[in-house]
């Protein structure tokens, strides 16, 4: 994905307080395209595998549990330095710490339950997207 790309979901809590739209605007609005999208739902296993580097962080029960809990939005997104300017946009993993005019400050309830991912490195990006989407769903 070679700098220009990352991956983000917009998590279970997001889609089940109705700001879906709200946020994909955001997102096309601060210059992001979208490259491939899909509405899912992870099993346990996926959530596992996906959040795999916080196994061992006290969290990552209630993190899976939540994560399975209802429909998700998978994306991959392009723009120029896409990885951290997406992390920008979507703010502190604390909504509490979160800047004004981000994402999670706007829609995230918690630190847990905090509306969307953002990958946090290229290596990652590439990881994540091939995660969820295959080669001929990608644009
Ligand atoms: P990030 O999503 O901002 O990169 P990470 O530290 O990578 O944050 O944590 C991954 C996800 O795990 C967070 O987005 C959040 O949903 C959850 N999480 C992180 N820290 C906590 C915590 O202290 N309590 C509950 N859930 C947490
Ligand atoms: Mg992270």
């Amino acid at each position: 994905m070679s700098g220009n790309r990352t991956f983000t979901m917009l998590k279970p809590d997001a889609i089940e307080n109705g700001h879906m739209g709200k946020i994909i605007d955001m997102i096309i609005q601060a210059g992001f395209s979208i490259k491939a999208m899909k509405f899912t739902r992870l099993t346990k296993e996926q959530a596992k595998k996906f959040y795999e580097v916080h196994a061992e962080r006290p969290f990552y029960s209630e993190l899976v549990e939540y994560m399975t809990s209802g429909p998700i939005v998978a994306a991959i997104l392009e723009k120029e330095n896409a990885v951290a300017d997406f992390r920008t946009l979507i703010g502190a993993t604390d909504p509490a710490e979160a800047a004004e005019g981000t994402i999670r400050k706007y829609y995230a309830e918690s630190k847990g339950r905090n509306a969307i991912h953002g990958s946090d490195s290229d290596e990652n990006a590439d990881i994540e997207g091939k995660f969820y989407f295959t080669p001929a769903e990608i644009f």
